[in-house]
């Protein structure tokens, strides 16, 4: 990726399982419907607030990192609480909404600059880490930690891609994607590639059903740029630093396959968007409390949504 991104190169030893969870915020979307199940067999919520349509991701371990890539090593084992995390990333439109009923003042002042006229479903962009926070508050959300990013990307298993250990280009928007319906629905913005509207490559789920988490928009976590292993109680989850560097995830529509991967990490200073129609962010949140719970999620009722 271009810019003055710099990858996270770490070389520490070998450690062993670590249990971490993020630390709890308290902070739960004060208005969710429950959707059911999604094919995945996980379920989903609509935060009234917003719109956004969130998919929890069940409490348990999970690999993070990998040993042979240089921004993510070493693999290390995680344990993470319940919690919940877009399903697609921001789009226009609930960026707008925002604006629209706040009046905030994005730090990054082009995040319209290609319109959005008539690109409600396409991700936001040109927003800087602090216009993503506060899009987070507004809606009663916030964003992913760096560790529930991954976890939501690769499950389980640890997957290299969120569809699987293969490389597929055709799963996700990246400068390798020769689809040409998809193609035709990019923004124009650099060599003929932008970004599509979130949800266009539904081969591309998560094994817990969540989209476009490898290209389109590269997403900001609230995670500071930190060596591994991840830590929810280092300080890397401290919101208060304006001077951080965060880690950006998932790489972009402007990516070739070598960083389109679960665990490979990037990062910028939380103000810099001269390259921001890259940039974009998906909403996370705490798990809702038991009696949110949808009743079709211990029926395991049909799926809402793809
Ligand atoms: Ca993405």
């Amino acid at each position: 990726m271009r810019g003055t991104w710099v990858l996270v190169c770490l070389a520490l030893a070998a450690c062993g399982p670590r249990a971490q969870s993020p630390p709890a915020t308290g902070q739960a979307p004060p208005e969710l419907l429950a959707l059911g199940r999604n094919p995945q067999g996980y379920s989903q919520f609509r935060n009234l607030r917003d719109g956004s349509e969130l998919v929890e991701i069940p409490a348990g371990e999970f690999t993070m990192g990998d040993d042979h890539e240089p921004s993510a090593a070493p693999a290390h084992r995680l344990h993470l609480q319940t919690y919940l995390i877009g399903k697609r990333e921001v789009t226009n439109s609930q960026f707008q909404r925002f604006l629209d009923e706040t009046g905030h003042e994005v730090v990054a002042p082009r995040w319209d600059v290609h319109g959005v006229e008539g690109r409600d479903a396409y991700p936001v962009i040109y927003v800087s880490w602090f216009d993503a926070q506060a899009y987070c508050r507004w809606a009663g959300m916030r964003l992913p930690t760096e560790a529930e990013w991954e976890k939501a990307a690769r499950g389980p298993e640890g997957l290299r891609h969120p569809w699987g250990p293969q490389w597929d280009p055709e799963r996700c928007n990246n400068m390798a994607m020769s689809t040409p319906q998809r193609i035709a629905q990019m923004l124009q913005m650099d060599a003929g590639r932008g970004t599509t509207p979130v949800g266009s490559f539904p081969s591309g789920a998560s094994p817990y059903g969540v989209l476009d988490m490898l290209g389109n928009a590269v997403e900001w976590c609230s995670s500071k740029d930190m060596e591994y292993p991840w830590r929810a109680d280092d300080g890397r989850e401290d919101p208060g630093d304006p001077e951080a560097f965060r880690v950006l995830r998932g790489g972009c529509w402007f990516n070739q396959p070598e960083t389109l991967t679960g665990f490979h990490r990037e990062k910028s200073t939380p103000e810099y968007w001269y390259y921001f129609h890259y940039v974009g962010f998906r909403v996370a949140a705490d798990a809702p409390a038991p009696a949110a719970s949808p009743a079709a999620g211990s029926s395991g009722r049909a799926a809402t949504g793809s």
